[in-house]
């Protein structure tokens, strides 16, 4: 029998790969979708089916995590066997500029969808996934984060996950739901948001690379990620819920770079040859060949409370789960730097053709 799943945050990155993989398993996908004045749904274009053809297999849903009567009757109409809860402002610099809207939609919103289930009587029928992340582990004073690691969140990212996560466990427990915490550590992509750190660094040299822009701004060079590719870890999700019990799993590659290594890395696939000079918010980047300086740092882009090192320890998933990445660090910079060429390429072409309004010549 085809199974149907609902995706919170099917416009965002994750999203995008789970629904491409549960469609590829031929389930029916829902997803939900916010209102906004332009479109939002570029990461899923390629999967957009005219609503007039038969058979739709994929179907979205205008919703919202902060408004539970839609979340009801948006559950009530799919009746999902499988609901993969990955919506959240999920920008850790960002909640601390918007923190109770924060609390609201990465918090309140996963309770919202279990008490959705629970109302509607579908306790026994939908499976839960929550995106849990490393952000739980804040500053944890181990070298490695596993599964029993203690939770000392950071920002109010972290501590609306932090929630998020025990209610999880709490609506487990307390009603035998099927309701998994994913702790993922960082995962990225060419469909990362242009804000977060890797897709900042390899969009931002690519454009350097092109002609478009001459630096890039950055915060802390020193803190250190564990850095996976986001096709590999929501394959994990979808595993996560196939289990024959509910479990919570640390998912990582177990290696991590700092974003100075990142910054290099990225750079050498442009063919930059990136060294340092100066300190602390005079340091500066620049390619040893040309002396252009590439990199700067603006102290806006630090944290007030930062997270200075998260390295995963997956013993569990890969031993329950199977896990085995398969993409590499170096692989997924390599293809995130070609992504953005590209994109920058088509820019520089638009502008010398004439069409250099930003809008319609980014590329994104
Ligand atoms: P993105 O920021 O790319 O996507 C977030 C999604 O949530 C978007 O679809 C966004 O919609 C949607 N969203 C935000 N606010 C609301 C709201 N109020 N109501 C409905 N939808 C909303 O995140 P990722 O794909 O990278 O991450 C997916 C999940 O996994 C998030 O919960 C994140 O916190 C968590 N996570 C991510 C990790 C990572 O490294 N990527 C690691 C660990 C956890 P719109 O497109 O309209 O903005
Ligand atoms: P993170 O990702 O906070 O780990 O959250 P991000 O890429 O934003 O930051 C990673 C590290 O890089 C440092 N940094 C910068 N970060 C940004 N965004 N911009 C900069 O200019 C910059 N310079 C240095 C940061 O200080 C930080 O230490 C991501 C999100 O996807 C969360 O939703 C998810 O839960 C966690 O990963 C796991």
């Amino acid at each position: 029998m085809k199974k149907t799943a609902l995706i919170t945050g099917v416009t965002g990155q994750d999203g995008s790969y789970l629904a491409e993989l549960l469609l590829d398993k031929g389930y029916e996908v829902h997803g939900l979708k916010r209102r906004a004045s332009l479109f939002n749904t570029e990461r899923v274009e390629h999967l957009y089916q005219d609503p007039h053809e038969k058979d739709q297999r994929f179907i979205l849903h205008y919703g919202d995590m902060t408004d539970a009567t839609n979340l009801i009757r948006v559950v009530q109409e799919v009746q999902p066997d499988e609901i993969y809860n990955l919506a959240a402002q999920s920008h850790v610099a960002v909640s601390f500029e918007t923190p109770e809207y924060t609390a609201d939609t990465t918090a309140l919103g996963p309770l919202r969808l279990l008490e959705a289930i629970r109302i509607l009587g579908l306790v026994d029928k939908t499976r839960f996934y929550q995106a849990s992340t490393s952000e739980l582990f804040g500053n944890s004073g181990t070298a490695v984060q596993s599964e029993m690691t203690p939770f000392s969140p950071r920002s109010p990212y972290a501590a609306a996950k932090l929630y998020a996560y025990w209610i999880t466990v709490n609506y487990r427990e307390a009603y035998g739901m099927y309701a998994c915490n994913g702790i993922l550590f960082n995962h990225e992509s060419p469909r990362r948001g242009e804000t977060f750190v890797t897709r900042k660094v390899t969009r931002g040299l690519a454009r350097i690379a092109a002609g478009l822009e001459s630096s890039i701004w950055l915060g802390n060079l020193d803190s250190r990620r564990d850095w996976g590719h986001a096709a590999d870890f929501t394959e994990m999700m979808w595993l996560m819920l196939q289990q024959e019990r509910p479990d919570d799993y640390v998912i990582a590659t177990g290696t991590s770079y700092s974003v100075r290594e990142l910054v290099e890395i990225a750079g050498a696939s442009l063919d930059y040859n990136i060294a340092w000079k100066g300190e602390g918010v005079e340091e500066v980047g620049f390619d040893i060949k040309t002396g252009a300086e590439l990199i700067r740092i603006d102290p806006r882009y630090y944290r007030p409370t930062e997270v200075d090192s998260l390295t995963g320890e997956v013993a569990k998933a890969r031993e329950r789960l199977g896990w085995t990445p398969k993409i590499s660090f170096m692989e997924m910079i390599a293809e995130m730097v070609a992504a953005d060429l590209e994109k920058a390429g088509a820019e520089v072409l638009c502008r010398e053709n004439g069409y250099g309004a930003p809008s319609m010549c980014r590329g994104e």
